[in-house]
């Protein structure tokens, strides 16, 4: 695996649902995989879960994790070609990725999508670059469009939990006061198009995702007929395509409650985390023995463990 992006690059779903599996189950049997090489994980923006499961994920295998923060440790990057740099960035990014690349065997990279310019983020311009000029396989920890580590970890969660061969899996928008990348939504629909479930997802009219990533999907704009029936509900709020990264509606009426969870198939409650109580979900949901925020969030050292591994082999 070259690149970790899009779930193609995992090829056979039930084989890595398997591996994440074992994983899991002994998680130091590859400490081998990892000696003398080190994985550099560069974030532009904020995170918990991914910045701590990655290092945790490498550790488990040997391999040795460092950290850059851009824009707080490291000079300001600048990510466009051809700008007179006479602003606050000190240095580009063509000569920083191959510099990073020159101390380190794996990549992982946060660059969330700036939702000003749809171009810029759907060509995946800051990824691309890190594909391009570090010389090393790159794993995409939320880029512009996508969020596999995130995707993968959510499925794995859906195939511990799911009591029938094929679930209904519900992705429901749902209200929060910023605007938001598309990339979480964009990759679980790329990830339950793949796997065997039902997959619907409900949304207010204007939040339609990109056609490549919706697929096959159900859009349904009445989300409680939606729910109808859910064995999974998966929360979360995404900024409009059209005008692109607006929020054009709050509907509180969104936010996922008991009357929503009331006509599902006593579905378990996911969300990929940080959420915003009482605007997504509210305390009674998420406080609730059917919600598997802690458990997903825990898989996310099982899916990066396992790209990192497939990457490690492959060396
Ligand atoms: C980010 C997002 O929605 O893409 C990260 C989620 C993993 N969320 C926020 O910025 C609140
Ligand atoms: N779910 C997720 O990626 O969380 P962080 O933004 O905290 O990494």
């Amino acid at each position: 695996m070259k690149s970790f992006f899009h779930v193609q690059d995992i090829g056979d779903l039930s084989k890595a649902l398997e591996e994440a599996k074992q994983v899991k189950a002994t998680p130091y049997a590859w400490q081998h995989l990892g000696k003398n090489k080190t994985i550099i994980l560069v974030f532009f923006n904020s995170s918990l879960r991914t910045r701590l499961s990655s290092q945790k994920a490498a550790l488990n295998l040997g391999l040795d994790p460092i950290v850059l923060n851009v824009n707080g440790d490291s000079w300001k990057l600048e990510t466009r070609m051809g700008v007179v740099m006479d602003g606050d960035k000190s240095e580009h990014l063509r000569e920083a990725i191959p510099v990073i690349g020159s101390y380190c065997d794996l990549i992982g990279v946060r660059s969330f999508a700036g939702l000003t310019d749809k171009e810029f983020d759907y060509n995946e311009t800051i990824l691309k670059q890190f594909i391009d000029y570090s010389g090393k396989p790159v794993i995409s920890l939320e880029s512009a469009t996508v969020h596999p580590c995130q995707a993968f970890a959510d499925l794995f969660t859906i195939e511990e939990y799911k009591t029938v061969k094929r679930p209904k899996v519900v992705m429901t928008w749902a209200p929060h006061p910023r605007a938001l990348p598309q990339a979480v939504p964009n990759s679980f629909a790329e990830w339950m198009n793949a796997a065997d479930v039902d997959f619907v997802i409900a949304q207010p009219e204007g939040y339609e995702l990109d056609p490549q990533f919706v697929g096959n999907a159900r859009v349904e704009y009445d989300q409680m007929k939606a729910m109808e029936g859910a064995d999974f509900v998966y929360a979360k709020n995404w900024s409009a395509m059209n005008p692109y990264g607006q929020v054009i509606n709050k509907d509180m009426s969104w936010t996922v409650g008991a009357r929503q969870m009331a006509v599902t198939n006593n579905a378990y409650f996911l969300h990929c985390l940080p959420v915003r109580r009482n605007m997504i979900v509210t305390d009674e949901v998420i406080d609730s023995p059917r919600s598997l925020v802690i458990p997903e969030a825990a898989n996310r050292v099982v899916s990066a463990q396992v790209v990192m591994k497939r990457m490690l082999e492959e060396m």
